[in-house]
């Protein structure tokens, strides 16, 4: 159906729509794109424009590659303070689990966090989300999980939503409680959970503060009995649950999070067989994260292979954290994933926009296609490979998201 008009029309332009089919990146040449409101109305060549169609606005893209707006899945971005005495620490020898054995690591960023006030989390938090808008991320989730008590969480939360405001970028919050277990719970694991349970997700839920409820389970974190807990309290009350699963150790993470439905299970590189056939057979995206395998010099890889075999999706985030992945570019990850994991260059793409959508349970998003939300980012670059092949420099030429024009570069 020809809609009446358009808002917006971007023409000259490449397109990767990421749309599946039988084109790499779903690529239109000399393409178009129509927007009404806030969705995208109409995509296709230039010359299929409809003459009767006349737009209110037109962007001329001079040849420039658009892409859907980029989806960064799985973040930790909001937290105060800085751990870069741990990573000098790591460089002598010690490793990441005993750093957290000595009460730094996780539980060192919650003293910071829980210190300070919303404006000074905020203001600390800000320039990580800056530089991820500034590359064209106009989704973004952001994990809690370093308050670990009721207000310290909510405080993390609503510091998180209202920077998306400040930054135009869309939010969605995780809440993370059953990250580490805080000192006032020293030695009482389950204690803490049922204080999880009881307390913390049900206000956190009242509070609509989250979309979503995560765990960490691992030896360093909590069991896979206590993350079941926590799922069903989420669960309880309708709120989708992720993992970070099997990333030091393989606890059976994975199949754990595919039998709770959970939208992704996360990291992934210590998973067995039965963990990649229960997230295939759940639909559980697999979201990799180069950064903290990077930066933990990890040698176990994420089963890569067996994911593309069973045709789970997998998604590439930034995981931008104060310990193990102090990253703020997701086009670096990219890079990474291709690097150090062997994704292609299209697979790194769509696991920054249409994959890291659905490890958020966002159907809207990710492909450039009729009837999406119109978040589109405009690229200096001559083919879309070189998103993932270049290591820095940022070649975004323009954002808009939900049919406004944030930023474009004539
Ligand atoms: N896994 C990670 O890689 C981060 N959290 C988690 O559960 C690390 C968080 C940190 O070290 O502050
Ligand atoms: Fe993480």
């Amino acid at each position: 159906m020809t809609p009446a008009g358009f808002d917006l029309l971007l023409r000259d332009a490449q397109l990767a729509t990421m749309r599946d089919g039988s084109v790499p990146y779903g690529a239109v040449r000399d393409g178009a794109v129509g927007i009404n409101g806030s969705a995208i109305a109409w995509v296709g060549r230039a010359s299929d424009i409809p003459h009767d169609c006349p737009a209110r606005r037109t962007l001329r893209c001079g040849g420039r590659w658009l892409t859907p707006g980029l989806v960064d899945c799985h973040t930790h971005l909001v937290y105060a303070g800085s751990r870069a005495g741990e990573f000098e620490q790591r460089l002598l020898g010690a490793t990441y689990a005993d750093i957290s054995r000595e009460g730094g690591g996780i539980n060192a960023t919650v003293r910071a966090t829980r210190a300070a006030d919303a404006a000074l989390l905020s203001a600390q938090s800000r320039p990580r989300l800056a530089a991820l808008a500034a590359e064209g991320v106009t989704t973004i989730e952001i994990k809690s999980g370093y308050g670990l008590d009721t207000a310290s969480e909510l405080k993390q939360l609503a510091v998180a939503r209202a920077l998306g405001e400040q930054l135009d970028v869309d939010v969605r919050t995780t809440l993370l409680a059953a990250h580490a277990l805080p000192p006032e719970f020293s030695g009482r694991a389950d204690a803490y959970i049922d204080y999880v349970c009881r307390e913390m997700i049900p206000a956190v839920a009242r509070a609509g503060a989250a979309d979503a409820v995560d765990a960490f389970c691992e030896t360093i974190g909590f069991t896979p009995a206590q993350t079941q807990r926590v799922f069903a309290a989420a669960s309880a009350l309708s709120l989708p649950v992720k993992l970070h699963a099997d990333q030091l150790s393989d606890t059976g993470g994975a199949a754990l999070a595919a039998a709770a439905g959970a939208l992704s299970a996360d990291h992934l590189e210590y998973t067995n067989a039965a963990g990649v056939a229960a997230m295939a057979s759940a639909a559980t995206v697999a979201v990799l994260l180069p950064g903290a395998f990077y930066a933990l010099r990890e040698t176990q890889l994420p089963p890569v292979a067996a994911f593309r075999e069973q045709g789970v999706a997998m998604a590439v985030a930034t995981d931008c954290n104060p310990g193990t992945s102090p990253a703020t570019s997701l086009l670096l990850m990219l890079n990474m994933a291709c690097t150090l994991f062997r994704l292609t260059p299209e697979e790194a793409l769509a696991g920054a926009t249409v994959r890291a959508a659905r490890a958020l349970g966002l159907a809207d998003r990710g492909t450039l296609a009729a009837g999406q939300r119109a978040d589109i980012v405009a690229w200096d670059i001559a083919e879309p490979a070189e998103l993932a092949y270049r290591m820095g420099g940022n070649p975004n030429a323009g954002v808009i998201r939900a049919g406004r024009v944030v930023r474009w570069e004539a």
